[in-house]
């Protein structure tokens, strides 16, 4: 199986929650590799770049202001399949809906306007991985 890298965000309600370590021990227990750490305050330009597929949508700006609204943890994660991998253990994107056992369905209960609080983001494809690695870790 091919060995790929993905970008994991605990997002601000994950790191004022203090869910930052059990993300990344989730992480670690499945047996995937961190191979870089980071925290962010990530400013609206770099927001605007990462969330590009959501630009002019009604809930882009209420996003990005809840992105900014604390620090992030960017973690680069590599191991066999892990874009696949990791949003698998992130859960649906509804933290009501996401199933018990992942992240979001363990720790997260918004929907509706308040579904971006939901712990974690990760990359959904190859190219939205590279893309994502590239902006918030533009050394790796
Ligand atoms: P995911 O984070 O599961 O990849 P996404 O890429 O479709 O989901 O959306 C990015 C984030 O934006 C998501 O974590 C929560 C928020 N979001 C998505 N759809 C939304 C909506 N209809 N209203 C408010 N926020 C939304
Ligand atoms: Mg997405």
């Amino acid at each position: 199986a091919p060995i790929e890298r993905t970008l994991v965000l605990v997002k601000p309600d994950g790191v004022r929650r203090g869910l930052a370590g059990e993300v990344l021990r989730r992480v670690e227990a499945k047996g995937y590799t961190l191979v870089g750490v980071e925290l962010v305050n990530a400013k609206e330009d770099l927001l605007a770049r990462h969330y590009a597929e959501h630009v002019g949508k009604d809930f882009y700006q209420p996003l990005v202001d809840f992105m900014m609204s604390g620090p992030i943890l960017a973690v680069v994660v590599e191991g066999q399949r892990v874009i696949e991998g990791f949003r698998s253990l992130a859960g649906a994107t509804d933290g009501t809906l996401a199933s018990p056992g992942t992240i979001r369905g363990d720790f997260a209960r918004s929907w509706g306007s308040k579904v971006m609080q939901n712990i974690v983001h990760g990359s959904d494809s190859p190219e939205s991985a590279a893309r994502e690695i590239a902006l918030w870790f533009p050394g790796l």
